[in-house]
């Protein structure tokens, strides 16, 4: 079974919300909302949003519970990408089968439309009812985006030259730059299933090593990042036990975490 066909109900429910949450170029000036809407709608795996909803229902919620920081955490994603494309960053021309925001706006649109697309993250969690779990994921998503979670993984990436390279070196960077974030998808669906502390962990658990095998799959992919350092043969057996491990986290929770699991197993197909 194909990743869109079996979270087609997760990914329609996705592009909804942030079609509804993305400001329309009606507004003024229009330029930098067409932008926005450029860079987040049509394109991309949506694995973050797909795994909070997962993560939702595995912790015993409605997936719709969760479908606000869903949606920021993809908005936080996009805006990374946005300033991660550009000139000064990692000049890449291409993204998502499209050029990239910077080639199609200009860099300084392309500015403006990580900015934004990084406070409105924040203010669509405004739209959640309950106080408690507004504030319990301010605190996580903000965390994980900050300079304790991506941008310290991106900055450190920046800073460490090739040759100085480490296993831990590398750890650091692929466990922030891309964990961080990915470990605050599964906590996040378990905030808004408002799931009790154990099940909240065993989701933290799953994210951190889902977080950290889709790097190192990614390293695969465009032979960058870990395959500096280690055989692909090893980076394969790594992603299977990270895979295992993420599976063994939520193996209590039944068949309510199947969406989650079969997450982790196309994560497993991904890699070459
Ligand atoms: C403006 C919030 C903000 C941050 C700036 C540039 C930067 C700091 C951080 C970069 C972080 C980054 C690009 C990490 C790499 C993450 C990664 C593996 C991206 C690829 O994600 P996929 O495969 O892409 O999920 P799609 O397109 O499918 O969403």
């Amino acid at each position: 079974l194909k990743y869109e066909i079996y979270y087609q109900e997760y990914l329609e429910a996705i592009e909804a919300t942030l079609t509804e949450y993305l400001p329309v170029q009606v507004n003024h000036p229009p330029v930098i909302h067409e932008a926005i809407r450029y860079a987040v709608l049509q394109g991309g795996k949506r694995f973050r949003p797909v795994l909070t909803l997962a993560a939702c229902e595995a912790a015993g919620g409605d997936f719709r519970q969760a479908l606000i920081p869903a949606v920021a955490l993809e908005m936080i994603h996009a805006s990374s990408l946005v300033h991660d494309d550009l000139p000064s960053l990692d000049n890449d021309l291409m993204r998502r089968g499209k050029p990239s925001c910077h080639v199609q706006f200009g860099e300084p649109i392309a500015i403006l439309v990580g900015d934004s697309l990084l406070v409105m993250a924040f203010h669509i969690l405004t739209k959640l009812d309950s106080p408690q779990q507004v504030q319990e994921l301010l605190d996580e998503i903000s965390t994980a985006a900050g300079t304790y979670g991506m941008i310290g993984g991106q900055a450190a990436d920046l800073l460490t030259p090739r040759e100085e390279l480490t296993i831990p070196i590398l750890d650091y960077i692929s466990t922030h730059k891309t964990g961080k974030l990915i470990k605050a998808s599964t906590v996040s669906g378990a905030i808004a299933a408002g799931a009790p502390q154990k099940v909240r962990n065993q989701l933290l658990k799953c994210g951190e090593c889902l977080g950290l095998a889709f790097q190192s799959v990614d390293d695969l992919l465009d032979k960058d990042g870990y395959t500096r350092l280690m055989k692909d043969k090893e980076i394969r057996q790594k992603v299977r036990d990270l895979i295992a491990t993420a599976k063994r986290e939520v193996r209590s929770l039944g068949s309510q975490a199947d969406k989650l699991t079969a997450l982790a197993d196309f994560l497993l197909k991904r890699m070459p």
